[in-house]
């Protein structure tokens, strides 16, 4: 197994609007981010990535991106940029951006010439298609539902044809069979910001820029809509591997750059190796998604499903295990800018027990082999914006546009609203989007202004990044030494060999770490009941570390308790 910056690096994910606010406008900017350097740095983080700040009209935060030389102006300018990526530097840290080109924003220039016309040389940057005709009615090319509801076709009047747009309609998709598109995204997107120092990138829906041209329907299992989920179909497509393959060895490989891909619906370890085997020359690492996606119902995640513990214990395995004896390597997170709070769907939002949770995910993340991800946060047990807040709190395109498609197709029933209600407050992106908590001043101290974009937590007077770090036995202190103590035990933790123990147990998580002189026993108490410990798991080891206070052996696991014995 070789030895990498970005295997022992632990990441930090950082989104722009909700950090820190610098200039009093209620949303957060560059400078921000750059001000807080030193708390980053404290944390024992090594690589921070950042979400988009590209120049964008903002339909999906960001993600829809109109041009990729330049910042959102709210955000700051090309010059912050190069100051962030300096002040990484400077302390010995690198930083990777976001990298969002299965599409661009509606008002990118490449898709405003697209559409002016036919005629026009990059007509061809995007995917059209003509009308199909039903009893003389027009119709798009499929029936395939967007990631944001509705059809992934929008007709254009001009044009007279239909163009593709997996996401929102502001985010028509590129024609990546166009080998001059690709040579656009490699200059403008990526050598652009790794000529100016950028470490790498985290590369957005990495498995959807290579279409399948003959646009079949996706089989119906929705009949109350025309729009049928088609992730099968849209994922994964025949270019895929070549496409990744050429962006690889014409700009990546010239860099000492780090990958890591967003890699949803693709369930097959043999096909995730695919991606990321060191000698498929594609990608370092991708976030599978598993963990992640395991509350979310059949329906859809606003529909969520009751989980065992089992369950996440085999998705954990797979995930941990499916790069033993190749040449790929692993990442493990449970949280970004797309899920809601770690604490809330995993351990317990409840007052006398959130911040145990968070501590004993804490143990969890920090002691994975692979790449460890914390979303800007996670580190203070931030949690899901309260049950009492109304809709009119949130702020995703993805989660309104469910909210009104329920609304519509009910004509706005009471009940169906509610229980659809109830899945935000668990599944929503909303939620890791509120603001910061700082300090136990107005909003947070993440703002000056009296309005923040999004309203902050209630709880920020208890849960803030000030107040822990002058305590000692806080989760974010406990963060710290955690991280601490992976780097002191990379060889365990962060490459060691990961079994599962006492499998049927759906109360506690118990795996064993390995590697050559070492072994150490994880076992993570799931539930707010005191549990039986497996003695016979523990025997003739000491604990090095409790998320309560002391080191107890005692036989049974309080509520949310995590040990590590060695
Ligand atoms: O997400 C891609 C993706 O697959 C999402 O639809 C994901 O499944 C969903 O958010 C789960 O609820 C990426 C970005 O992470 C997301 O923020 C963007 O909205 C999306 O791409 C479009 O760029
Ligand atoms: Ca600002």
């Amino acid at each position: 197994m070789t030895k990498e910056w970005w295997k022992e690096g632990v990441v930090y994910q950082i989104y722009p609007s909700s950090f820190k606010d610098s200039n009093g406008d209620g949303i957060g900017d560059i400078p921000g981010i750059t001000s807080e350097l030193d708390y980053i740095k404290s944390l024992g983080v090594d690589i921070i990535w950042v979400s988009p700040f590209y120049k964008s009209p903002q339909y999906d935060m960001g993600y829809d991106i109109s041009d990729y030389q330049d910042v959102y102006e709210q955000y700051g300018t090309v010059e912050d940029v190069d100051a962030l990526i300096q002040g990484c530097h400077d302390r010995g840290m690198r930083i990777i951006f976001d990298l969002v080109v299965n599409h661009t924003s509606h008002l990118h220039p490449w898709f405003q010439e697209s559409a002016s016309s036919k005629n026009n040389p990059k007509h061809d940057w995007y995917i059209w298609r003509p009308a199909r005709y039903i009893n003389g009615e027009r119709h798009p090319p499929c029936n395939w539902r967007g990631f944001f509801g509705g059809s992934v076709w929008e007709w254009d009047d001009n044009i007279g044809e239909y163009y593709l747009h997996l996401f929102a309609k502001e985010q028509p998709d590129l024609n990546w069979d166009n080998p001059d598109v690709r040579q656009a995204i490699y200059n403008d997107a990526m050598r652009f910001w790794l000529d100016k120092g950028v470490d790498g990138f985290r590369i957005d829906t990495v498995n959807m820029y290579s279409k399948r041209l003959d646009f079949p329907d996706a089989p119906v299992v929705e009949p109350d809509t025309p729009w049928q989920p088609a992730y099968d179909l849209i994922c994964n497509g025949p270019r895929m591997h070549e496409f990744l393959r050429e962006m690889n060895y014409e700009v990546l490989s010239k860099y000492d750059a780090m990958t890591v891909g967003e890699l949803p619906h693709t369930p097959d370890p043999a096909h995730v190796l695919g991606y990321i085997s060191a000698s498929a020359c594609q990608l370092q690492q991708v976030f599978q998604m598993d963990l992640v996606f395991l509350d979310f119902g059949e329906r859809s995640k606003y529909y969520p499903r009751k989980w065992a513990l089992t369950e996440f214990k085999e998705a954990l395995e797979k995930w941990q295990c499916f790069i033993e004896g190749n040449d790929g390597w692993t990442t493990n997170f449970l949280e970004n800018h797309d899920t809601g709070r770690s604490v809330s769907r995993y351990g317990s939002d409840d007052p006398r027990f959130a911040a145990l949770s968070a501590k004993m995910l804490a143990v969890l993340l920090t002691t994975l082999t692979g790449t460890t991800y914390v979303y800007q946060g996670q580190e203070i047990g931030m949690v899901n914006a309260p049950k009492t807040w109304p809709i009119e709190e949130y702020k995703d395109i993805e989660t309104l546009n469910y909210y009104n498609e329920v609304k519509q197709i009910t004509g706005g029933d009471k009940v169906a609203l509610e229980e659809v209600m109830r899945g935000i407050q668990l599944t929503a992106r909303d939620h890791n989007r509120l603001p910061f908590q700082w300090n136990a001043n107005a909003n947070a101290g993440f703002t000056s202004s009296a309005k923040s974009w999004m309203r902050v937590h209630d709880n920020y007077g208890v849960v803030n990044a000030t107040q822990q770090s002058e305590d000692p036995s806080s989760v974010l202190s406990f963060w710290k030494s955690m991280i601490r103590l992976r780097k002191q035990y990379s060889e365990l933790f962060v490459h060691g060999s990961f079994t599962i123990c006492d499998f049927e147990n759906e109360a506690v998580l118990s795996y064993v770490k390995e590697e050559t002189n070492k072994r150490a026993l994880v076992v993570l108490n799931f539930t707010d009941k005191p549990q039986e410990l497996n003695l016979k798991l523990v025997k003739d080891m000491t604990v090095l570390v409790s998320n309560y206070s002391g080191k107890s052996m005692e036989p049974v696991l309080k509520p949310f308790e995590g040990r590590i014995y060695i």
